[in-house]
This record gives C-alpha cells, structure tokens and sequence, in this order.
C-alpha cells in the first residue's frame, strides 16, 4: 500500500477507535467532519469505494446540527464504512494467501491429532483448502472429548505422541469403530513394517508415512469419507443403541402424517434427552458413557408398545413417536416411563448406574405443519423440563412463539475496536438465525473478561479470543479459563500468521479452534457457525 494510503487507513482508524473506547457521545460536527475529510481523501487517492461511501453517508447528514450520537448508533450509522475499512486493510495483508472456499456449515468434519504443532498447523492449513473442516487437536487428552462433541467424518492420528501414543486413541476409537464406521487414518515418520502392521492390525482404515505428498493424502481422505458417506446414507439404524437412526424420523413422519391426513389419526412426538448425561462421561469415561445409551435406548423399546418408535436423535437425545395418542395420553405414558427410569438399573462395567430424563411432547394434529415445526416445539417443551428442574415432562406449548432458545454466550475479547464492532454485528446477525439464544459482549482486554461476573457463569461460552491484547493476552485468558478444568468455554483464537509459537501455545493449551489475522469474515462465519452447531 502506497504511504498516503497507509496514512489515512491509519487516521480512519484511530479516529474510529478514539470514539469508539471512548463510551462518550460524539458532537454530530465531529462525525460530520471525518466524513467529509475521508470523502475527499480517499477518492483521490484511490481509495474509490471508501470515498463513495463516505460521501454518501456525508450527504445524509445535515451539516449544522447541535445533535450529539450515542456510541451504538454511530457503529450502526457508519458500520458499511467499517466494514470497507476493514476489507481494504485485509487485501493488503493477504494477496498471497490461498483463496477461501465459500464454507456452507455442512462440510466433512476432520479430527487431526498430533503433538507437533507445526505439522498439525499445516496440514490443517492444506487439508482446508480442499473445502473440509479441520479441527486441530495438540493434545491428545483432550481428543477422545473432541471426538464425541465434534462428530468427525475421518481422524487422523500421529503414531507418536509425549503424552499418550496414537495407537491408544486408536484402541479407544476402535471400540466405537466396531459400532460405527468411521474411517481412522494412523501417519508416523517411522515406516516400519511393524508399525504399519499395528496400525492395521488395530483396526486403522490407512497407514501414512511421513514425509507423505499432500496430494496423495488428499486422495486418501477423500475415498474414505465418500465411503463413510455411502454406508451412512444406507443405514437407518444408530449402530450403537441399535434403534432407529435420525434418517428414518422423515420416513416415519410422512407415514404418519398420511394417517393423520386419512384417518384424522393424531399421533405424539416426544423429545427425550437425558439428564446431566455428561457427568457420567467425566466420571466414568465415554465407554461406560456409551454403555448408558445403549442400554437407555434398550429401555425405552422394552418400555414401549410394539408400534411405537425409538429414534436416537443424536448424542443423549432420543425421540418417541407414539402413534395414534393423544397428548394427554401420552403424557401418561411417559410419565410411568420416568418413574420406571429412575428405578432402572443400568449395568456397565463400572457397576449399576441410574439415570433420569426430561422430556417434551407435542401432539401432531395438522398436517399442514412440517416435521421441523413439531421438533421445535417438542424441543421447546423438553427445554422447559429442563429448566424446571429435569426430571420431568412438558407439553408443548402448540402456539410457535414465545420460543426458548438455549442460550450461549458470546464473548468477543480484542483490543481493535473496530475488529469488535464487526464481530458483535456478525454475531447479532447469526443469533436473530439461529437454534442459540446469543447473549454477545464484548471485551477490550482479557482481564476485562476474566473478571467480569459474566463470564462465569453456568451458561456455555463461545469466546473469540485476540492474542496479543495489552494487560493479560489471549494465551493468558486460555490458560486460566483452562485451569478451571471446565468444558464450558470453547475458544477460537485469533492469531497473527507470523507468531507460530503463540499458534501452537494456543492449541498445546486446548484452544477448540484458531484462526490467523487478518482474516475474512465469511472463514470466521463457518467457524462460528460449526462450534455453535456443536454446542447443542
Ligand atoms: P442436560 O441435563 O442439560 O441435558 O445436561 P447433559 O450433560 O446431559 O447435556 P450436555 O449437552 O451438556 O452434554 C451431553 C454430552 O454427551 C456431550 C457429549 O460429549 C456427550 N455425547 C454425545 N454423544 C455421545 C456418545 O455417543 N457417547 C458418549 N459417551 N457421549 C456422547
Ligand atoms: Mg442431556
């Protein structure tokens, strides 16, 4: 960038950032003025689109007014100005990058475990290019938890690790890959005969040796998640509880409705979801985690009539469809079902365990509504049971307003002003689409973070964490928000593409994601939109 760009990129942006700290009201001269200073500037030197856009916001505006603007309504009023500000920094900063695949939330998810941070930051690097969501883990304690929030489609295991050998999390997927099909990739830098045999012998899908060509990798990877995607989309049975799998809920559905069109046969939807399921993985471990699904989704077939239907919804979520109840009769049912559940015992190799559910029921009573409106209020009511203490049923409400919605909330911690203006505005327009209630702050600094009383409460937390901040950095709020052993927090980073040691810090600390500086908004988008999804 030529010196008088760089110049005035430089004023805009201090002049923005002076009003925005400030928390004080603006004269309306003042605003009038930048604009009118930008409108001129920019335009002659080049600067087209900024020039136009000032200008146009300029003429808007009255010229002589006493008025004085609130900060918010300043963001709002010159947020298209930001926006450019920001994109024509960024064209600066990254011509050589790769260009972005548009992500649409719905890509193959990657699990890639391995201790050598740089190999883990470029293959991620690369592995994105094909279009895939990578998720990076340094850790590999933590990758058994992210391979149950995350759901990949492929792992990729590194053979050697400090802290636990790749082939022990290979040992552990494999007891799920024998119910489940996912395709496990083992790469060492020891290309042993041995090695590779126990891999296989382990049950790994592939064997990669390092050094490898990326190309060939790609490939790889490429076949075994096209396999993965044909075996899934034959099944229609969850093949660790062994009841019906979420694909055959619209089967069931359009079956029913067809009654109910015929016969005005109602029928009842239950949403089911266990309660503190978590607990049982932190104390027992996921296998016995596992155990308890299987023999809870046991328990509601045995408890059911033989027409009913049970469907794992996914994680600890079941649904029943109750054909031909009504919703009072329904309510029945599953009320002796939880009383029954309390009483059950469920045996696992850590000895009997018990456990209790909440669920919400919706009476399906006109066809004209979709399958998507009866989930949302049957999920509506069981987030209602669950807010009333667990434990318990709720009927839904029929009326789609009024919803809950599961709140997150969503911290923004950086020191630009601008980067924060941004990015509470991409979060408010993601909040008003989503399943998540947004509840979005935003931060100067990270002990500004840590010690506010909103950020520690009972709620999940998306935090978009900067850093480099002055006072304590990004790496310092990871290392205490880590050393609260709590999974509440899920933090992406935001990192300059230069500091690969703060990258790999970040991820040796447990960072969920990470993206580089300056970055587009769309990447930070998907990003945000994946972890939300995962967060449930
Ligand atoms: P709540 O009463 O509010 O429902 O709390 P919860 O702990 O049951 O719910 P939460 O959504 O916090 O946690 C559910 C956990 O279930 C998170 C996820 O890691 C785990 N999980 C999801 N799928 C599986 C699975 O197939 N096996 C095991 N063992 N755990 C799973
Ligand atoms: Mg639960």
């Amino acid at each position: 960038m030529d010196k008088y760009k760089k110049k005035l990129m430089d004023n805009m942006n201090k002049q923005l950032g002076d009003w925005f700290e400030g928390n004080e009201s603006v004269p309306h001269e003042d605003i009038y003025r930048f604009l009118h200073s930008v409108a001129g500037t920019a335009s002659s030197i080049g600067l087209h689109a900024i020039g136009d856009t000032a200008r146009n916001l300029m003429n808007s505006l009255t010229e002589d007014e006493s008025k004085l603007w609130g900060i918010k309504d300043l963001k709002v009023f010159l947020f298209e100005l930001l926006t450019l500000i920001y994109d024509n920094d960024l064209e600066d900063k990254v011509l050589s990058e790769a260009p972005l695949m548009t992500m649409t939330g719905n890509e193959p998810v990657i699990l890639l475990i391995d201790d050598e941070t740089s190999m883990l930051m470029y293959l991620k690097e690369e592995l994105q290019k094909q279009g895939w969501m990578v998720n990076a883990i340094a850790n590999p304690i933590k990758a058994i938890a992210a391979f149950y929030d995350i759901q990949p489609d492929c792992v990729i295991i590194d053979v050697y690790m400090g802290q636990k050998s790749g082939f022990e999390i290979l040992a552990f997927l494999k007891e799920k890959v024998k119910q489940q099909f996912l395709p496990t990739i083992m790469i060492s830098s020891d290309n042993s005969k041995s090695i590779r045999m126990q891999s296989y012998q382990m049950g790994a899908d592939d064997f990669i040796a390092k050094p490898f060509e990326l190309d060939e990798l790609t490939v790889r990877i490429k076949r075994h998640i096209e396999r993965k995607n044909l075996i899934d989309n034959l099944l229609l049975v969850d093949e660790l509880t062994r009841v019906y799998n979420r694909k055959y809920l619209n089967q069931a559905y359009d079956q029913l409705r067809s009654e109910l069109i015929r016969n005005k046969e109602t029928f009842s939807i239950v949403m089911i979801d266990i309660d503190h399921f978590k607990r049982v993985n932190d104390t027992y471990g996921h296998l016995v985690g596992d155990q308890v699904l299987k023999q809870f989704a046991t328990f509601l077939t045995n408890h059911s009539r033989p027409g009913d239907i049970v469907i794992r919804f996914g994680g600890e979520e079941f649904i029943l469809i109750l054909p031909e109840l009504s919703v009072d009769e329904s309510k029945k049912v599953i009320e002796r079902l939880i009383l029954k559940c309390r009483d059950t015992k469920l045996n696992t190799e850590k000895g009997e365990l018990s456990c209790t559910f909440s669920a919400g029921v919706v009476e399906v009573n006109n066809p004209t509504q979709s399958l998507e409106e009866w989930l949302l209020l049957a999920d509506n009511a069981l987030y209602d049971a669950k807010e009333s203490g667990r434990n318990q049923l709720k009927v839904a409400d029929q009326v789609l307003n009024g919803m809950h919605q599961k709140i997150v909330k969503v911290a923004v911690v950086d020191d630009d002003p601008i980067i924060r203006t941004m990015l509470v505005d991409l979060l408010e327009t993601l909040g008003k689409e989503g399943q998540h209630h947004l509840e979005i702050e935003s931060f100067k600094d990270g002990s500004a973070f840590i010690n506010n009383e909103w950020s520690h409460t009972e709620h999940r937390y998306l935090i978009i964490l900067d850093g480099i901040m002055p006072r304590m950095d990004g790496i310092e709020v990871l290392q205490q928000l880590r050393s609260k052993n709590s999974d509440r927090y899920t933090v992406i980073m935001l990192t300059s593409r230069k500091s690969e040691r703060d990258i790999a810090r970040a991820l040796q600390l447990g960072a969920d994601d990470y993206i580089t500086k300056p970055f587009k908004l769309l990447e930070l988008e998907t990003r945000i939109r994946h972890l939300l999804k995962r967060m449930k």
